[in-house]
């Protein structure tokens, strides 16, 4: 939980340091500065600021030109698996991260996040959703401000502060990680714990960014009988050569046999964006159901069951949906986490430096 802050000389000090770090261009200090001075308590007026100057860093960076060979190479371990391959954290590297997404369209890693974290951090997006709602109806009180707070840096999107709107919100549905500074802290510390920014260096060959867009905290509710819409993200993150990885991770247990919704996927990666908005499909971005027959006619789909804290990497030609399913009693809570590789970061996702 997050308690009533009094500005601290530590905290000031943190903050003015920042600030010159990144005036002077150096700006990952900028941010590894506030990181570490927020790290304990979860500050919100770092927590704020980091959001700021991710924003702002990632204008200030330079990026390598010349992109790696990509699709990049991989051993094939996984050729012979059916399905998603599934590894336990312990097992995770870039070999194995690149033959998953690359070779299967997607990793499940058993047992990402442990279950006190999981239980925080769905703790956390309930006080998000909270804020949010209470910040819509105008309510905020300084108990909730930490957890809703759009940075000034943060451009538009699906949550304008517009009364009229106030019935689309509620305590569940979806809210970017940026709009809540102090949940944006607390899962790149849990990031870092994971050596996650390493790992993407790796997979990427060069520094992952996240982004304001595509950086979602949700709390699913069951729909039962209902069917959400197919859909491949590079669909619509705007450029033809980003290169991606999602790193989605459950924190209820969800899929098969699971009281809670999943999500379903197909099991390939051919690098293949396919038609959106033909006949019988309910969006111009979503896939329609005889697209998904031909496709699934060799690479089947499956609703994996993850227990809360299983987390599964795929790419932005993954096709999948959410799935509801005829008997779920339970709300799904997930986080998904688009990384980019800087240099070719979709601008207009508002790309944040990790
Ligand atoms: O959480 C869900 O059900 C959908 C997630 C999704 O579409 C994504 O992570 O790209
Ligand atoms: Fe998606």
């Amino acid at each position: 939980m997050v308690q009533q802050f009094a500005a601290t000389a530590a905290v000031d000090r943190a903050l003015g340091e920042s600030q010159a770090l990144l005036e002077a261009g150096q700006v990952r200090q900028a941010i590894t500065v506030l990181e570490q001075a927020g790290r304990q308590t979860l500050h919100p007026a770092i927590a704020q600021r980091l959001v700021d100057v991710r924003v702002e860093a990632f204008g200030r960076m330079s990026w390598p030109d010349a992109p790696p060979q990509w699709p990049p190479p991989h051993d094939g371990r996984y050729a012979h698996e059916q399905g998603f391959p599934e590894i336990d954290l312990a097992q995770l590297d870039v070999g194995a991260l690149k033959a998953g997404v690359f070779g299967k369209g997607g990793l499940i890693v058993r047992g990402l996040m442990p279950p006190d974290v999981v239980t925080t951090m769905r703790g956390n997006i309930d006080r998000t959703l909270e804020a949010r709602r209470q910040a819509v109806m105008a309510q905020t009180t300084p108990d909730t401000a930490v957890w809703f707070n759009r940075s000034e840096k943060v451009r538009g999107g699906p949550v304008q502060l517009d009364k009229d709107n106030s019935n689309r919100y509620s305590n569940s549905g979806s809210v970017w990680c940026a709009d809540s500074p102090v949940m944006s802290l607390a899962l790149t510390q849990f990031y870092r714990d994971l050596g996650l920014p390493q790992l993407l260096a790796q997979y990427f060959g060069e520094a992952a960014v996240l982004s304001v867009r595509k950086w979602v905290l949700r709390c699913i509710t069951p729909n039962n009988g209902s069917e959400a819409g197919w859909h491949q993200d590079g669909r619509f993150l705007g450029d033809p050569d980003i290169r991606t990885v999602n790193l989605w991770i459950a924190l209820t247990d969800c899929g098969s046999g699971a009281a809670a919704p999943g999500i379903e996927l197909v099991g390939e990666n051919n690098g293949t964006l396919y038609a959106t908005g033909t006949a019988g499909a309910d969006f111009d971005w979503t896939v329609s159901q005889a697209v998904v027959d031909e496709v699934t006619r060799t690479h089947p789909t499956a609703v994996p069951a993850f227990r809360a804290g299983d987390a599964i990497f795929f790419d932005h030609f993954n096709l999948h949906r959410t799935a509801f399913g005829t008997d779920h009693t339970r709300n799904r809570y997930a986080i998904e986490s688009w990384f980019f590789a800087g240099s070719s970061a979709p601008h207009k996702q508002q790309p944040l430096v990790l």
